[in-house]
């Protein structure tokens, strides 16, 4: 697909009814549009798989709402959606098709990619990877000296991590607890070093992830790898039991010393960050095994048939798109909080950090122009109610408007005492409290001396979104993940960007490989760099 013209996204209708909407907005304290509106708490709230999203915390008026579904309209969400789903290349950058939603399709689905129909292949490596996590969680699968694996060990980065590590953590629950998990990422040592301090290389058995199996990182850290279990395994044949492949890139897994025979396949049409469903999920199955890994799936596809077909202004995905780009375009905010009152969630917002900002972090559209509107939201959070305790005093009282969305279950999976009650109580607690805040007079009255009043105030008018949830399950995180997916596509979408390659990570990449070569120089690099970075680099040769 090449890039289509469209209107300029400042010059649509839309636009500048939001951009007019906005004023009239600005001016208004969600107080008083509550106070108008007794059913507000009621009526604008939506659900779609079992997800409730209570969206009335907003800075909205049914005016704003009708406006924003008109902007995605205009927009041409519905036709980008299907060129989606039906596998046009809409990564026009890498003229590559996105389809992480076919990973997720049933058996009897048919989605065509350049002639061919994906979804068998599709199956028949999730048949494979159920095969081996049942050999691996059974104990049939037996290490070099005939040891039973103990402990499964994923190498990767990026897309090839963040989804293992937060479906790893947010499962846990359904966990096979007698196997350990580690992931290392970082090619700082010390993250490999701690992640094995205290395994024995006989148990042990490492999925090497990699899309491209040339990631610097990754190769340094499974040759690391490489080297410490044949320390203790002696003979390199043991490399068939310890290590297996998750790749698209059989040539360079087979010079690895990886039997392709113990490869995991994927497909240039799966991006890194939109790749936990597929064999990168390769750990997660093996935590938590096929049946529940297929619940995970049917969960992300419940979702996706709900964002494909539910009318704009009912469909959960875009509406929070929206709502972000509204309060981006329109309100100054930068940033946008995700709050998860899960504690099993705790990874959740580290991996939408990559979901969203390396989707929409994008400065041109895809016709090239440089855009005169903000783009990619930054996406940050912690758990509930830590985050209570450190950094809620900045979205309640700075300066900043944070918009927030919260994620609460109403059961806990792990029911003890009072617990629950309290959590649940914080999370609507914050939200209310954000919205409405305390006035002035409240706080005088409560006999606060005057000088103090000023501190004591919440203004309020802070917007949030709570999603409550029945309980985490499998089924509900691919539901999730999906929701944010969406989201995020809806929000490039808007803002004409291609929201599926990621050249921003390349230059840092092709300098690192460069100063590499000066600091591991035996002679004297003649060095080339601005005044900064070549004294850098000689501080740290003297030092080294
Ligand atoms: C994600 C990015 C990036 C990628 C890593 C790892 O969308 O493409 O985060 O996942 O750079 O790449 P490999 O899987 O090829 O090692």
């Amino acid at each position: 697909m090449t890039a289509t013209k469209t209107v300029p996204l400042t010059d649509r209708a839309a636009w500048k009814g939001l951009a007019a909407n906005a004023e009239q907005i600005r001016g208004k304290h969600m107080r008083e549009l509550f106070q108008s509106d007794p059913g507000r708490g009621e009526r604008l709230t939506l659900e779609a798989e079992g997800l409730f999203l209570d969206y009335s915390k907003n800075r909205v008026t049914d005016e704003t709402l009708k406006l924003l579904i008109a902007l995605a309209e205009e927009s041409g969400l519905k036709a980008r959606t299907e060129a989606m789903f039906t596998g046009e290349k809409i990564n026009i950058t890498e003229n590559r098709a996105v389809l992480h939603t076919a990973l997720r399709a049933p058996k009897d689905a048919t989605i065509v990619v350049d002639g061919e129909n994906v979804v068998p292949a599709v199956h028949e490596v999730l048949d494979k990877m159920a095969g081996f996590a049942d050999k691996i969680r059974s104990g049939e699968w037996k290490g070099h000296t005939g040891k039973r694996i103990k402990n499964v060990v994923n190498i990767g980065i990026g897309g090839s991590d963040l989804g293992p590590v937060m479906a790893y953590e947010a499962l846990k629950h359904y966990s096979q607890r007698d196997l350990t998990f580690r992931f290392v990422s970082n090619v700082d040592g010390t993250d490999f070093a701690e992640a094995v301090v205290d395994l024995d290389p006989e148990e042990t058995l490492f999925l090497v992830a990699s899309k491209t199996f040339t990631t610097q990182e990754t190769m340094t850290n499974a040759h690391t790898a490489r080297d410490w279990s044949l320390a203790k395994l002696g003979d390199e044949k043991a490399v068939a039991k310890h290590f297996v492949a998750i790749s698209t890139n059989a040539k360079e897994v087979a010079k690895f010393g990886i039997d392709t025979a113990n490869m995991f396949g994927f497909w240039d049409w799966v991006g890194g960050r939109y790749s936990m469903d597929s064999a990168i999920g390769l750990s997660t199955m093996i935590a938590i095994g096929p049946k529940n890994f297929g619940e995970m799936l049917a969960g992300f596809h419940a979702m996706d048939v709900h964002f494909r077909t539910a009318p704009i202004e009912k469909n959960m995905p875009a509406l929070l798109g929206l709502l972000t780009v509204w309060y981006t375009e329109f309100f100054d905010a930068q940033t946008q909080a995700v709050l998860p009152y899960e504690q099993y969630l705790k990874r959740f917002p580290a991996y939408l950090q990559q979901l969203t900002m390396e989707s929409n972090g994008k400065h041109v559209t895809l016709d090239g122009a440089t855009v005169n509107y903000q783009t990619g939201a930054i996406y940050w959070g912690e758990p509930g109610t830590n985050g209570q305790h450190s950094f809620y005093q900045l979205i309640h009282q700075g300066t900043r408007l944070i918009p927030c969305d919260f994620i609460a279950f109403i059961k806990s999976l792990n029911p003890l005492g009072r617990h629950h009650d309290m959590l649940l109580a914080n999370v609507f607690a914050q939200a209310e409290a954000l919205a409405f805040g305390k006035t002035a007079e409240q706080v005088k009255a409560e006999g606060t001396p005057d000088w103090l009043v000023p501190h004591r105030v919440f203004e309020g008018n802070r917007p949030s979104n709570v999603i409550l949830v029945d309980e985490l399950t499998p089924a509900v995180l691919g539901k999730l993940v999906a929701l944010y997916e969406h989201a995020v596509f809806t929000q490039g979408v808007v803002w004409d960007i291609d929201s599926f390659d990621q050249w921003g990570v390349e230059l840092g990449k092709v300098l690192a490989t460069k100063i590499l070569g000066e600091l591991e120089s035996k002679d004297e690099p003649k060095l080339a760099h601005d005044s900064s970075t070549t004294n850098l680099i000689n501080r740290y040769r003297s030092g080294k």
